[in-house]
């Protein structure tokens, strides 16, 4: 009976229209992408520690659309699939027991607040790239998630050494409001970029816009040449 309704709530979630979700917080952020797309960017990548645009914060703020899904381990999957040799479906005892990853990075928000030094620990992207074998046509990879919400980046985005599929935010299992039980940890990207409760990835032989990459915010969302919006 559980199990079934759990069952129906994802399958609810899945089915989600815009209407549904947060659709004024939506509206505004939208707007908001709209009127900010013509502001001068710099025209070099900065070094600096701190992006461009960006202020330091120490409360870890929660952005979502308004819906935080509740999904318990035992119903917990994360589905692997599209151009790849071995598609899989992973629960949560064989997600964790892949190799385990621990990384400390920034995180960059597109609302202009950024928190250091964030611990995640989880399964790296290349340690599921390995599993999964992607084909040579792949070349970007789109991720969805439990609350309907989506986004995508270039495969080499995925590849790097930081980027990996999280359960654990320094030393704490990822709180619901986080994201958990798992999310996407994408450290050179704004953080729209990396989806909190990840459900599917998917390898694609072509790029496909994600939930805010179709409202107006930028494809590439390099902090550091303050891609926040598509121009
Ligand atoms: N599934 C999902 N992932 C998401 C979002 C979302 O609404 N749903 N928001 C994105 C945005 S805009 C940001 S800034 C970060 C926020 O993560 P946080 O709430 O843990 O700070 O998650 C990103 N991933
Ligand atoms: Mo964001």
């Amino acid at each position: 009976m559980l199990a079934a309704g759990i069952d129906i709530k994802n399958k609810i979630t899945t089915l989600l229209t815009d209407q549904m979700l947060k659709q004024d917080y939506i509206d505004r952020k939208e707007r908001w992408a709209r009127k900010m797309a013509g502001k001068e960017k710099p025209s070099i990548r900065s070094t600096d520690r701190l992006p461009p645009g960006q202020h330091e914060v120490h409360n870890f703020p929660v952005l979502d659309l308004g819906i935080q899904p509740d999904i318990p381990l035992d119903k917990w999957e994360l589905k692997i699939h599209g151009k790849v040799g071995n598609p899989v479906a992973l629960d949560w005892k064989q997600f964790t027991a892949l190799p385990q990853f621990t990384d400390v990075s920034d995180f960059h928000c597109v609302t202009t607040w950024s928190q250091y030094d964030m611990e995640w620990k989880g399964v790296a992207f290349f340690t599921l790239a390995e599993l999964v074998k992607p084909s040579d046509e792949a070349t970007h990879v789109y991720f969805k998630s439990y609350d309907g919400y989506s986004t995508n980046n270039a495969l080499d985005v995925c590849m790097d050494d930081d980027v990996l599929i999280a359960h654990t935010w320094n030393g704490k299992p990822i709180s619901k409001e986080h994201g958990g039980p798992a999310r996407v940890i994408i450290p050179k990207r704004y953080a729209w970029k990396g989806a909190k409760f990840i459900r599917e990835i998917i390898f694609l032989d072509r790029d496909l816009l994600g939930f805010w990459e179709l409202r107006g915010y930028s494809n590439t969302a390099d902090p550091w040449l303050e891609e926040r919006f598509s121009q």
